[in-house]
């Protein structure tokens, strides 16, 4: 498509129409989280520390809501959570690298794949000392990325901040430290280590070669609201690739947050401390055995949700999380609607990874869900798609390298709703130290075939 074309598009479908005005429903799920905090602090009856201070008006949130026509609870979802919360400060410079690489791509008519990867954090504070993570590292989007490039995708790589990049993350995890791969040569030169260096030119090469041809886009983002907010639009400006749009969302993203009305400005305190003016020996002692003596008295009326040890609440911070909005159903009908949608869906439980798999399918009417467990994620995926069989993707028994905690043995246990499905692995088809097959390079290849097909069925449909 022109530039020209893909320009007028991409306004034309940025804009959509609302009017007529409809109530949000109320928010029906929340999370909580508790701590133990190491010091006495000034208690706050209810659920949430942060009620005191809710009042905060600095945060640049909008009530001026648009009015919404025929809106679907998606629709008011999604307008109520994109005008409440605030735009990350670098989504303007984001979006015009997009659109410049979307361009480029869209002329010369080459496929192009929306990449999500690693965690994303939720603030507790808007000056965010903590947060709540995942364990995420990204290996799964920066992998997957060098896989689509080499089959001939470009790549919009959104990932989260210092998590692992194409390329790059075979030099960057701490116990493979690139230093360890090089030593000085001659003139001061830095030369890699001959064992090595052979993989590492190929990486280089691949890595230059993707640069060169301007195929790869990294975007970062840390939080929920950064990713969800990049997403959307990022989503929305690949419509004008048609069915040649691929989005593939590997990212783990929260489920929680806390929203802007609720979240404190500064540091969450572990003490009352900061309340106090004298700060001599004798006040601090004093004010020492005061907090005691409350904490006896809170310990009456404290109520333990675990019946561990009891702690009194003016010593616990309890965290009240609401429920991140769906939008998988908005990307699916109205941000991306002829793209190819690949979710992913992450458990722990082998007995209901299937199910969950199929329910998400259905409950968003996608193209593609890729399941996987925490445990076994290395070693095998499965395939949930619309009108096929569910299809298990390994990596071949002797491929398997051996694990110290034995985990490949895991393998074909969610196939089977928690049986062992496959025969346990003899140890004798593990090639301890052999290179493990990357399950990666099988996933990419069945999911470029699917994505042949849905550009096939776009076609004969037009
Ligand atoms: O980043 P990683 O390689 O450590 O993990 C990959 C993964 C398990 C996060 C990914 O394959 C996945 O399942 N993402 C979606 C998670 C979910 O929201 O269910």
């Amino acid at each position: 498509m022109p530039a020209s074309q893909f320009r007028a598009a991409r306004r034309a479908e940025q804009h959509p129409t609302f009017s007529s005005s409809i109530t949000t429903p109320p928010s029906s799920s929340t999370f909580s989280l508790s701590f133990n905090l190491p010091d006495s602090r000034p208690s706050s009856p209810g659920s949430s520390i942060f009620s005191s201070e809710s009042s905060d008006d600095t945060m640049s949130t909008s009530s001026s809501k648009p009015e919404l026509l025929h809106a679907s609870t998606e629709d008011i979802a999604e307008r109520d959570y994109f005008s409440e919360n605030p735009a990350p400060p670098a989504l303007d410079k984001h979006t015009q690298l997009a659109t410049d690489f979307i361009e480029f791509h869209a002329d010369a008519g080459r496929r192009v794949a929306l990449v999500t990867s690693g965690g994303t954090t939720v603030p507790l504070e808007r000056q965010t000392v903590r947060f709540i993570d995942n364990f995420s590292a990204g290996t799964r989007g920066a992998t997957s990325a060098e896989y689509f490039l080499e089959s001939g995708y470009a790549v919009i790589f959104l990932h989260r901040q210092f998590s692992l990049l194409p390329y790059s993350r075979h030099y960057s995890h701490a116990t493979d430290c690139f230093l360890d791969f090089l030593h000085e040569g001659p003139n001061g030169s830095v030369v890699a280590n001959e064992e090595y260096r052979v993989k590492m030119l190929m990486v280089l090469r691949k890595y230059n070669s993707a640069k060169s041809k301007n195929l790869l886009l990294t975007l970062p983002f840390t939080t929920i609201n950064d990713y969800l907010f990049v997403l959307r639009a990022i989503a929305q400006l690949m419509r004008p690739l048609g069915p040649n749009a691929l989005l593939y969302l590997a990212a783990a993203v929260s489920d929680f947050f806390v929203p802007p009305e609720r979240m404190v400005e500064h540091k969450i305190q572990s003490t009352n401390a900061a309340d106090r003016q004298d700060t001599t020996e004798g006040a601090l002692k004093k004010a020492d055995k005061e907090a005691s003596k409350e904490t006896e008295d809170d310990e009456e009326t404290f109520d333990n949700f675990d019946s561990s040890p009891a702690v009194p609440r003016s010593k616990r911070l309890i965290v009240d999380l609401d429920p991140v909005p769906k939008f998988l159903k908005n990307l699916v009908d109205g941000w991306a609607p002829e793209g190819m949608i690949v979710s992913f869906k992450l458990e722990t439980d082998p007995e209901i990874l299937v199910h969950k798999a199929q329910y998400s399918l259905t409950r968003y009417q996608h193209h593609l869900v890729i399941g996987n467990l925490l445990s076994t994620r290395k070693w095998e995926v499965v395939f949930v798609a619309p009108g096929q069989a569910d299809q298990w993707i390994r990596v071949p028994r002797h491929r398997r390298k051996k694990t110290i905690s034995g985990i490949e043995n895991m393998v074909g246990v969610a196939a089977s709703g928690g049986e062992v499905g496959e025969k346990p692995l003899d140890p004798k088809d593990l090639l301890e130290g052999e290179p493990e097959l990357e399950i990666e390079s099988l996933i990419i290849p069945a999911v470029e075939t699917l994505h042949t097909a849905h550009i096939k069925k776009a076609k004969t449909r037009s």
